[in-house]
């Protein structure tokens, strides 16, 4: 699917490059239509050609297919190369900035002489761009606002990205299987760090087999330009300007080197420092005994966490934060895992601002093996996404009361829920009448974040009918700054009023320090995939692993109840609030 991805990015492009230009807007939509269902497309171009059934994509039009062929023949595509002679290219990479878009880089273009990207950026801080009309003092305020954060975003990945990026390596090494033993990623991605400096990856082969696997991996489709190709190492760097690390070590090395190359690297200095204690060293080639220099074991993480005398520990809690000392006493707690996860709580149809229709989600999440799901749509406030008002709503329950009857009796529970907006009073924006009939609600904010959102939040955990606060920082992936709020009243108030709050995989919010005051407070959360797509329920996994990281039981994850422990939990809290009674 290499492919797809790079035609798709050629033709993003172009519509960039057209729109810049001031080209007939039908063609740029075109184009940009192409790119979107080039990278939704589940085929894979080249194999469309091999069966002639490229020409038959719905929504790419003849003289789009003709491009497209041009590039899979040639890898090129002319109008494109034309395109980038008349328009500097590097300047319309700023189109990624928050808030930046195609007419303001025209008229710095037009009216200061800018030609680059550096000279944006000069334009901006210098102050130049207060000549241009329309331009405000808000304005600028909000582009450098925004050129800082794509700056900072820049450098490193966001879980989701390197989660993509590491599974499509993954599957690119599934065509040399017989080469290899052991495959695995390491570093930050596998502790599912919130953002992700560079890919590790790690392999156990026989020696002769090494050069093959650097080889192959060099041979990667997506690499821009190869660092380091070595005998042990080797590293690339992506299309999308992402590092990645690759190391090949023996096989009976494989647990110390996993080990070692997972990190983090303060875990690893106190593991190694206790390790010398015993009269040990740790490294990435084995364990070994520091008088006599003997090899004593290494082929498995296990293997080598024992002989310091400690139990395995998860890779998601290896941050030398209380972990190693747990370990050495036997007494770390469960984790959850991604096997006790029976549905998803938080996510969208095309009723409002998803993708997929309802039966596509309802498919999808059958298939996942889930026990239940909650549709929560958004309620009419969120305009932009297209809200449901209580009309909608109700007509939705129709359709759910319809699948009920095929999936029912296939042990398959679908929920009637909703994302509610809490308002900027922190009422609700749905008629009580209408959140009783619901069978789980989210509750979030959306909109008016000056206002006291603790208060907002607050007041939305009194209702007896919202059973999960959504997304409860407002914060995304180190890209978007939350509302500030006082999480130690929140979480007090969730315990009192028997109302979960939400690990959003979409944002990781929560953090893993927030996660751990739910734990010690007893305080439940919900692991949500806030799927606008088929495409974003498997993220569930990473989901798990945000909760890992902030030592999350299974005890306290809503998810791990079943379909009766739900509705117990939803029973419970109306229960009380209604007859004004507080919980334990
Ligand atoms: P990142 O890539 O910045 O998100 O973070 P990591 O943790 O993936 O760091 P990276 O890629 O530099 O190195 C991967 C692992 O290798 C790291 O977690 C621990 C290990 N490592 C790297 N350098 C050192 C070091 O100087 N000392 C020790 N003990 N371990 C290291
Ligand atoms: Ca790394
Ligand atoms: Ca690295
Ligand atoms: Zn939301």
């Amino acid at each position: 699917m290499e492919k797809n991805k790079e035609i798709a990015r050629i033709f993003e492009k172009m519509a960039d490059m057209l729109e810049f230009l001031g080209d007939n807007p039908y063609r740029i939509n075109t184009y940009r239509r192409v790119a979107e269902v080039l990278s939704e497309l589940g085929e894979d171009v080249e194999e469309l050609l091999q069966t002639g059934k490229i020409r038959r994509i719905h929504g790419i039009g003849e003289s789009s297919v003709e491009k497209i062929l041009e590039y899979l023949r040639t890898g090129k595509i002319v109008a494109y190369e034309e395109l980038k002679k008349k328009v500097p290219e590097d300047l319309l990479e700023l189109l990624e900035v928050p808030g930046l878009g195609v007419k303001t880089l025209r008229l710095a273009y037009d009216r200061l002489k800018v030609r680059s990207k550096e000279d944006f950026i000069r334009a901006v801080k210098s102050g130049q761009l207060a000549f241009l009309p329309g331009m405000g003092e808000k304005k600028i305020q909000n582009i450098l606002r925004g050129l800082e954060l794509w700056e900072k975003s820049k450098e490193r990945m966001t879980l989701l990205e390197a989660y993509e990026l590491g599974r499509s390596i993954l599957k690119h090494f599934e065509d040399v299987r017989e080469l290899y033993e052991n495959i695995q990623l390491a570093g930050s991605l596998r502790r599912r760090k919130e953002t992700v400096g560079d890919i590790d990856l790690l392999v156990s082969a026989k020696k002769e087999s090494w050069a093959r696997l650097h080889n192959h991996f060099v041979n990667y489709p997506g690499v821009k330009e190869v660092l380091l190709h070595g005998e042990t190492k080797s590293s690339v760097v992506t299309q999308e300007g992402r590092q990645v690390d690759f190391r090949t070590v023996e096989p009976n090395q494989w647990g110390s080197a996993l080990q070692y190359f997972t990190g983090s690297k303060e875990h690893n200095v106190r593991v190694r420092d206790i390790a010398r204690a015993l009269g040990l060293k740790i490294s990435e080639y084995g364990v070994f005994r520091v008088d006599t220099g003997e090899w004593v074991g290494g082929r498995t993480e296990e293997e080598v966490y024992q002989l310091i005398g400690m139990d395995w520990i998860p890779p998601e809690i290896r941050e030398n934060a209380g972990e190693i000392e747990l370990a050495t006493a036997k007494k770390l707690p469960r984790l959850v895992e991604l096997k006790d996860i029976k549905g998803d709580f938080h996510m969208h149809s095309n009723w409002s601002d998803g993708l997929h229709s309802l039966e596509e989600m309802v498919q999808a999440c059958y298939e996942l093996g889930y026990q239940y799901m909650v549709i929560g749509d958004h309620s009419q406030a969120s305009r932009v996404a297209n809200g449901l008002d209580p009309n909608r709503y109700r007509e939705q329950f129709k359709l759910i009361h319809k699948l009920r009857e095929y999936y029912e009796p296939k042990g398959f529970y679908i929920l009637r829920g909703c994302e509610v907006d809490i308002l900027p009073d922190g009422t609700l924006d749905l008629p009580e009448d209408l959140l009783e009939e619901f069978d789980f609600v989210v509750a979030s904010i959306h909109s008016r974040f000056n206002q006291d959102n603790t208060y907002r939040i607050l007041k939305a955990m009194e209702s007896p009918f919202v059973n999960l606060i959504g997304h409860p920082t407002g914060k995304a992936y180190g890209t978007r700054e939350g509302y500030p709020i006082d999480m130690e009243k929140i979480i007090k108030t969730a315990k009192e009023t028997g109302t979960a709050l939400e690990l959003n995989t979409y944002r990781a919010d929560l953090s893993p320090e927030q996660i751990r005051r739910c734990m010690e407070e007893g305080v439940t959360i919900a692991i949500v995939t806030d799927a606008h797509s088929v495409k974003h329920l498997p993220y569930m996994e990473l989901g798990v692993g945000l909760a890992r990281r902030g030592w999350a039981v299974p005890e306290l994850v809503l998810n791990t109840r079943d379909i009766w422990g739900i509705r117990e939990f939803v029973d419970k809290k109306r229960n009380l609030m209604l007859s004004g009674g507080k919980f334990a």
